[in-house]
């Protein structure tokens, strides 16, 4: 017998639950992309308790559109170990991988929750929480309300580290400059992304993630941008890379 009314407790409670339980952890990733979501899953495999905050309905960020909306991204050498992690499928083509951008995603976030890590999507960072000069956790609310631009106050969740991983508008690093001032960058404010050139982007945004201010590490595009680095187009080897970095230095850190 199928009963409404027990499905929808079952929903609620689950996820309640399920965010009640995840509102202290080790890691916090705000954005979805590749880069968070790799982050994620090798912090989560080192047995850190990590969650992910999502804006949109679904996660995957940039990736699902491949180049143009041609489903397929390039991955260069280096980071085809990842590919592998992930079990992501691939031919090879003019000296790169190229895969599927729709697998690649699927198998991104599937890793990600088999790892161990709490995915909530359509849940924006709005803003951070900061004691004696060190991010400490992050201020949530249903994407939703500010889509619907209601006047709500947001909750939080709180963190040893957090990381920036929305991408292109680096929202959460734009926010602890506004209120801070000073980020670890060469202006102490964020420099801004460049035109597309790839080699260099591809190299930089590996060099660019780091812990841009006490407690907040930047992955992904977010860390080009950050740092005054071009952006690079359909070539994702430096997103996973980048995310594989972030969990490597915060591993050794926390
Ligand atoms: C919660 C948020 C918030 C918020 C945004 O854009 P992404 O795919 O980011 P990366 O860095 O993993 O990958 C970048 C890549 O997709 C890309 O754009 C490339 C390679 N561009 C090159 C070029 O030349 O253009 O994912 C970021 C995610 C998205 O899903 C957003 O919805 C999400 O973050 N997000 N989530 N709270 N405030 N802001």
């Amino acid at each position: 017998m199928i009963e409404e009314i027990k499905i929808t407790r079952s929903i609620i409670k689950n996820a309640v639950d399920e965010l009640l339980d995840n509102l202290d952890v080790d890691v916090i990733v705000g954005g979805g992309g590749p880069a968070g979501l790799v982050a994620a899953t090798y912090l989560a495999k080192k047995g850190k308790s990590v969650v992910l905050f999502e804006r949109k309905l679904s996660l995957g960020g940039g990736m699902w559109g491949g180049g143009m909306m041609f489903p397929k991204i390039v991955v260069q050498h280096e980071a085809k170990e990842i590919l592998d992690d992930f079990k992501i499928n691939y031919t090879q083509e003019e000296g790169y991988y190229v895969a599927s951008s729709i697998e690649a995603v699927g198998k991104l976030v599937a890793g990600c929750a088999d790892a161990g890590c709490k995915m909530f999507n359509c849940i924006s960072v709005e803003d951070v929480m900061i004691r004696e000069g060190r991010v400490n956790g992050v201020v949530i609310n249903w994407t939703s309300v500010e889509t619907a631009g209601l006047h709500v106050d947001p909750v939080t969740a709180k963190s040893k580290v957090v990381i920036e991983a929305t991408g292109h508008p680096l929202e959460i690093c734009k926010i602890v400059e506004k209120k801070t001032g000073r980020l670890n960058t060469k202006t102490g404010k964020i420099i801004g992304e460049r035109s597309m050139w790839a080699e260099k982007a591809e190299s930089e945004v590996v060099e660019n993630t780091k812990e841009i201010y006490p407690g907040l590490y930047v992955c992904g595009m977010a860390a080009n941008a950050a740092y005054g680095a071009p952006r690079m187009g359909p070539v994702f080897g430096g997103m996973l890379l980048s995310g594989r970095r972030a969990a490597q230095k915060i591993d050794e850190n926390i």
